[in-house]
């Protein structure tokens, strides 16, 4: 979509501090970290949120939980959270599905 932001950000028009990067997906880190690590992985195909995932595009995200799983561990996590926030009232803010990766602190349970 050529007015999304993470679609720009895939693209390598808009930089980002990228911690993994193949053909299907790219992990940068979130420019305002809510914890010591917080990374972004995101689809580059346009998919607007995690209620948008079909038996087509479900292979992407398979292949996103692995890379995260990996990304974690090569960035020394062995305890993290991933959260996907969908639609306004759950606080996603960008329309172009991401998980969030959260380490490097206790957490708390449940999310505000
Ligand atoms: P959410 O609110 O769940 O849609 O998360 C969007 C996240 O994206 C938020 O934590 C901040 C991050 N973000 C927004 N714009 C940019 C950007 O231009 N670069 C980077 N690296 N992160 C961004």
């Amino acid at each position: 979509m050529s007015d999304c932001l993470f679609c720009k950000i895939a693209a390598g028009e808009i930089p980002s501090a990228k911690v993994y990067e193949d053909e299907v997906c790219l992990a940068f880190r979130d420019i305002d970290p809510q914890a010591p690590t917080h990374f972004l992985v995101i689809p580059k195909a346009h998919i607007g949120s995690v209620a948008e995932i079909t038996p087509e595009n479900a292979p992407a995200i398979a292949h996103i939980f692995q890379v995260i799983a990996r990304t974690a561990r090569e960035l020394g996590l062995d305890s993290y959270r991933v959260v996907s926030n969908i639609g306004a009232q759950a606080g996603q803010s960008v329309p172009h599905l991401h998980f969030h990766v959260l380490g490097g602190r206790d957490m708390t349970w449940p999310p505000g």
